[in-house]
């Protein structure tokens, strides 16, 4: 894949390159013309969006990450938020539905034996399949140390008995990425494994219904007895805890652009509005608290945006420090942000934005999700915090 940095060869550079802008027209060519039509419908019955899925994977939106050695395009972390944003902007279900998969296959980019690679991202490539990725349980969300899923060794198959909670996909997968407790630490503690959708004792909950992204599909996973090869383990055994962890730390931009992708729309809708909507004998975009409410908009779309290419950057520019920090305050200031321009997007659109024939309601329904799942916006400032702290005592 090319790196940004040599891209960007000639230092710092707020410039989309020519490749780039070329990927963005591409994603929002797609949103604008079969994402927006149909979200409506779709956020109304919560099917799944295979037929957009399948049309994202014929132009080569999805799977951005999988390396050219296994049949992917090797894209970087800036060209995935780019689109992100783009996808979003249309429907954040769709995104969501997208990005979990790259969120299961990104253990496998990072810790998988060239075997695993193969069989598993190879499917992918193939054909339009999705994955998933299980660590939630019922009991352990935020606290992933937590987690009970266990997983048992016996010759050279692993047994696995649990339960997943508020998996992406869940019920759609071809495969599952799945975090299970092998011993007592949360550094060695945690074995992570690919287990195939069809294997017997794994049977999906049913569709959970959400508040937004309705569209996406989220359900609980049970695993019953179910037998995986040994070489199904990803990286060692032991190593799972730190796999996911360092997986977070290059899906959380992605999630951030989620929300850009939101922000952006709200603010454009809130705009369009502002311009026809009269009060008063003249539009509501004359009237200065409503002007001040899309200044504010404006201005947090462009921080959260530059934030979120922050976060894809260091990851692109493969230093291999640890990208933690940034990933986290990219996360939680375009989560926080989506909701709040959400929200003012309803605001403007007055009785309106409450009503479901006009699209700012989807808009704050679907942002809510952002301050929660990838780690919820108070554990994004926990991070933050001992990233920041640890530096300082050192
Ligand atoms: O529990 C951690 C955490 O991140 N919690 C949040 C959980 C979360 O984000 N869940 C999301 C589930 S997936 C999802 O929601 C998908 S949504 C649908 C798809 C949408 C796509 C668009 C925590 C709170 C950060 C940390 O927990 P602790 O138990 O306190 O662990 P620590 O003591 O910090 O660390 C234990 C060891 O792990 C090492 N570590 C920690 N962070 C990292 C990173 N990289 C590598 N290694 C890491 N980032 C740490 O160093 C410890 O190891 P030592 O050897 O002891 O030093
Ligand atoms: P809890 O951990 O119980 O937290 C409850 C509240 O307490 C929150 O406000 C939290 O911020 C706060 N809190 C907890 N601990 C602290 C602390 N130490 N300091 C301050 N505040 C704290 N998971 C997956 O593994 N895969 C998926 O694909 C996936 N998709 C999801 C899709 C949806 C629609 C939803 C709803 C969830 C999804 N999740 C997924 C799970 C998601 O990551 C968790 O819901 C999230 O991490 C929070 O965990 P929890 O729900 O158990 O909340």
């Amino acid at each position: 894949s090319t790196s940004l940095i040599t891209r960007q060869s000639n230092g710092f550079s707020l410039n989309l390159t020519s490749e780039q802008l070329e990927i963005r027209n591409l994603a929002r060519k797609f949103s604008r013309e079969e994402i927006i039509p149909k979200a409506a419908e779709y956020d109304r019955t919560g099917e799944y969006p295979w037929p957009i899925l399948q049309k994202a994977w014929d132009l080569g939106l999805t799977n951005t990450h999988i390396p050219t050695e296994y049949g992917g395009p090797g894209l970087t972390f800036m060209d995935d938020v780019i689109i992100a944003e783009e996808l979003s902007y249309g429907c954040a279900a769709c995104a969501t539905a997208i990005g979990a998969s790259q969120l299961a296959q990104t253990p496998l980019i990072l810790a998988g034996s060239d075997n695993l690679k193969r069989e598993y991202l190879g499917r992918l490539v193939a054909e339009p399949v999705v994955a998933a990725y299980c660590v939630t349980e019922p009991s352990a969300g935020s606290d992933v140390a937590s987690i009970k899923t266990k997983a048992v060794k016996k010759g050279d198959e692993y047994v696995l008995n649990g339960s997943k909670m508020w998996i992406t996909n869940g019920g759609v997968a071809n495969w599952y990425f799945v975090l299970t407790k092998t011993g007592d630490s949360a550094a060695n503690g945690f074995t992570a494994f690919i287990v195939d959708a069809d294997s017997p004792g794994l049977s999906p909950g049913k569709k959970e219904i959400n508040m937004g992204q309705r569209a996406s599909d989220t359900r609980a996973v049970f695993f019953e007895d179910v037998v995986v090869p040994a070489k199904n383990v990803i990286g060692k055994e032991g190593e799972g805890f730190k796999i996911a962890m360092g997986v977070f730390d290059r899906t959380r931009p992605p999630v951030a652009a989620i929300g850009v992708g939101i922000a952006q729309r709200a603010l454009d809708e809130a705009t369009k509005y502002s311009l026809e909507r009269k009060t008063f004998g003249e539009v509501i975009a004359k009237h200065q608290a409503v002007q001040f409410m899309i200044a504010e908009m404006a201005i947090n779309v462009e921080a959260a945006r530059l934030l979120t290419y922050k976060g894809a950057f260091e990851l692109d520019i493969g230093s291999g420090r640890r990208s933690t920090y940034f990933a986290s305050i990219s996360k939680a200031f375009a989560a926080d942000f989506a909701n709040k321009a959400a929200s003012d997007c309803v605001q403007i659109f007055g009785g309106n934005g409450y009503n479901t024939e006009y699209p700012a309601e989807k808009l704050m329904r679907d942002a809510k999700i952002l301050q929660i799942y990838e780690g919820t916006s108070q554990i994004q400032r926990l991070i933050i915090a001992r990233e920041l702290l640890k530096r300082a005592a050192s």
